[in-house]
């Protein structure tokens, strides 16, 4: 599965981009706003939700459970800064989407037991997209700790993260990994919209 996450840019709004991958038949996207105020959030969010309806999309939150929970949205993605997960499911119901961040095996491995729906795990490489990145992940390291994860017979979902590119789908999918996360280079393609549908064909969605 591939789970675009919106990003400010100068070229498109969060609505047009959102718009464009919604086209190109990505089915989950993550409102990231960052800078905003919880009004810009509220006022982004509502124009995209119809549009995530209509195309039957999974939409999460990055943080903001408040606001998730407010707007009915399908869940939210947790940062390490974020609210606990634990906490998160409390607040949100068992029907909610979670997912959290890890940037190391060590990080899955706390999430045993744990009533989470998938982790996002980067940075695959150098980005620009995230400040204060964690130590860059590589194709090796994403081997290692799925094979490190699995053996400690943890099937949480792992969503790959963090400067990946179409080129680097497939490489990352061999990993055993079990979706991507994408933004940038989506979002800088000369055509978003036939970019995202190559991407879903070489996820074979
Ligand atoms: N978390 C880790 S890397 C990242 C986030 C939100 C940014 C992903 O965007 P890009 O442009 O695909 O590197
Ligand atoms: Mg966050």
């Amino acid at each position: 599965m591939l789970q675009f996450i919106t990003h400010p840019n100068d070229k498109y709004s969060i609505p047009e981009e959102v718009q464009m991958v919604l086209e190109g038949g990505c089915k989950w996207i993550q409102l990231r706003m960052k800078d905003a105020s919880d009004e810009e959030f509220r006022e982004t969010a509502l124009e995209i939700i119809p549009m995530c309806q209509e195309n039957e999309a999974f939409l999460v939150f990055d943080d903001r459970v408040e606001l998730a929970m407010e707007l009915s949205v399908h869940g939210v993605h947790l940062g390490k800064n974020d609210m606990n997960p634990l906490l998160a499911r409390e607040t949100m119901g068992a029907s909610a989407i979670i997912g959290c961040t890890a940037n190391t095996a060590e990080d899955i491995l706390k999430f045993k037991g744990w009533d989470v729906d998938y982790v996002g795990l980067g940075p695959f490489r150098y980005t620009t997209t995230k400040s204060n990145l964690s130590p860059i992940i590589g194709i090796d390291g994403y081997e290692k700790i799925v094979k490190e994860v699995r053996e400690a017979d943890i099937l949480l979902p792992i969503v790959a993260i963090g400067g990946i590119t179409i080129d680097d789908v497939e490489p990352l999918m061999k990993t055993g990994i079990n979706g991507i996360a994408m933004s940038g280079a989506i979002i800088n393609a000369p055509d978003p919209v036939a970019y995202t549908a190559e991407v879903l064909k070489r996820l074979k969605r």
